[in-house]
This record gives C-alpha cells, structure tokens and sequence, in this order.
C-alpha cells in the first residue's frame, strides 16, 4: 500500500509552475499509489466552489481524473481554502475530511490536520479562523456576487499581510502541547501536518515512556513537497518543478 500526502500548494494563476507540477504529480506518480491525502492549501485562496476559471477547471479535472482511476483521495480544507465545499467533491470525486481524522497505514493510528489549529499563540489569526468558521456567515458570503466577494477577500488579504509582517516565527509556529493533547486525544502516535511549511520530522514526548513522530510537509513555493508512506515506511521528499517548454 502507498500513500502520498501533500499539502500547501497555494495554487494560484500568477504560479503556474506549481500548477504544473501539481497536474504532472496527479497523472503520474498520484496514479501509482493507492491514496492521497491533500492536507490543506491545496488554493492560495477560495471565494466558493461556483468559482470557475481556468485554474480551478484544470484543478478539478486533474482530480477528477485521478478518482475516476480507483485512487482515492482525501482533502483536509487548509486556512486559505476553508470555503471548499460539497459541490467541489462532487465535481472531483475527493473527500473533505474535518479538521482531524485519525487514519490507519499499516496498522498505525496517524492523526492529520491542516496544523494552523496548532498554532494558538498566532491570537491574530485565531480569532480570523474564529470570526470566519461561522457557518451562517459562510453561507451569506457564498451567496454574495461573485465580485463582492472577490472585492471582500482582496480586502482580507491586503489587511492580513501588513499584520503577517510583524509576527515573530514562533507566533507562527506550532505550541507543542496542543499537538500532545490531540495526539493523546485521538490515540495516535504520529501526526502529519501542514501549514507552517517547515517541512520537518519531530520527536513528540507523548508521555514519560512514549516517543511520537510529527511529520510537518512542506509548501511548493519552490519545489514540491510530498511525504511518501509505504509499507510502514515513510520518506519526506522534494520534486524540482517541471523544465520550461
Ligand atoms: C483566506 C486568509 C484570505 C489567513 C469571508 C466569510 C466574511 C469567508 C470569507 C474571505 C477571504 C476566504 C473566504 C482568504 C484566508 C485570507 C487572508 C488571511 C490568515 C467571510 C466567509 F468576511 F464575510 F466574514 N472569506 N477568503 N487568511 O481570500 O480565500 O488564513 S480568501
Ligand atoms: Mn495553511
């Protein structure tokens, strides 16, 4: 069995590169394995699953394509595309998960999540998640024209990078014993997340006899990032992107 996990693709239409990669990735090495988890950011944003451009078409069509091949692939909605909703897992064929799931691979319990509901010291973004998880407000904002939301995010963003700025990077980072509380929470021993794009495996101190792994995947910003498991085996490896035509 193997299983891939992906995660902050930030796919946007001013990157193409990575969008490259990302359908390359799907046609060929996503087609040998039997899952892929997609652990958030698969969007560097997302007003609404009735969005459609040529970004998103080519998305969902590399998706589509993939489950329609018996891979089955599972997609934790990430900070920047939590509006992804039943309409785009219809149209591609992927599961949305909730912000945990514990999964088993080879007889291991592993907990996934995005990982920004680690990062409790970042207050700032805490109470966006906060303000913005209301479900009638996602409602009404998805109800909005297409350009009063496109006009409300773009307000969003230009708001939230000036504050991005002044964040320390351990604001930003995971507090530990909230990944030990989940951890014991849901019984796994190991976690794999996104979100800080420190791509990294930790030790976690579980408890005073008992050793945890995190498992931190990495961002495409540069290349592309992909942890492999297979057979109770794991690798967390780089794909350089594709060579200009
Ligand atoms: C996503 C983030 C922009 C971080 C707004 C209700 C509101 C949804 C929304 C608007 C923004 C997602 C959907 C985007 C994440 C940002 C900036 C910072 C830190 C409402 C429901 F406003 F009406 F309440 N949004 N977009 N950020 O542009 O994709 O994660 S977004
Ligand atoms: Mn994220």
């Amino acid at each position: 069995m193997t299983t891939l996990f992906i995660s902050d693709l930030h796919l946007d239409e001013r990157h193409p590169q990575i969008t490259e990669l990302f359908l390359h990735f799907l046609a060929t090495e996503a087609r040998e394995a039997d899952a892929l988890y997609i652990l958030g950011d698969l969007f560097e944003f997302w007003s609404g699953d009735d969005i459609r451009n040529t970004l998103n078409n080519s998305v969902k069509n590399g998706l589509k394509a993939l489950t329609d091949d018996g891979i089955k692939c599972f997609l934790v909605k990430g900070n920047r595309d939590f509006l992804i909703s039943k309409r785009f897992a219809k149209e591609t064929g992927v599961t949305i998960l909730g912000d945990y799931t514990a999964i088993d691979l080879d007889g291991q319990q592993v907990l996934i999540a995005h990982g920004d509901t680690f990062c409790t010291l970042d207050e700032k973004y805490q109470a966006f998640r906060t303000a913005v998880n209301i479900p009638w407000r996602q409602k009404l904002f998805t109800c909005l024209p297409i350009f009063v939301r496109e006009a409300i995010a773009d307000k969003i963003r230009g708001k939230s990078q000036q504050g991005n700025q002044q964040k320390s990077m351990a604001i930003m980072d995971v507090t530990e014993s909230e990944v030990v509380n989940k951890m014991q929470e849901y019984h796994c021993d190991i976690l794999i997340h996104g979100h800080t794009h420190k791509p990294n495996i930790h030790d976690v101190q579980l408890s005073a006899d008992k050793l945890g792994k995190r498992i931190v995947l990495g961002d495409w910003f540069d290349q592309g990032s992909v942890l492999i498991w297979r057979d109770g085996q794991y690798d967390l490896q780089q794909r350089a992107f594709l060579k200009d035509v």
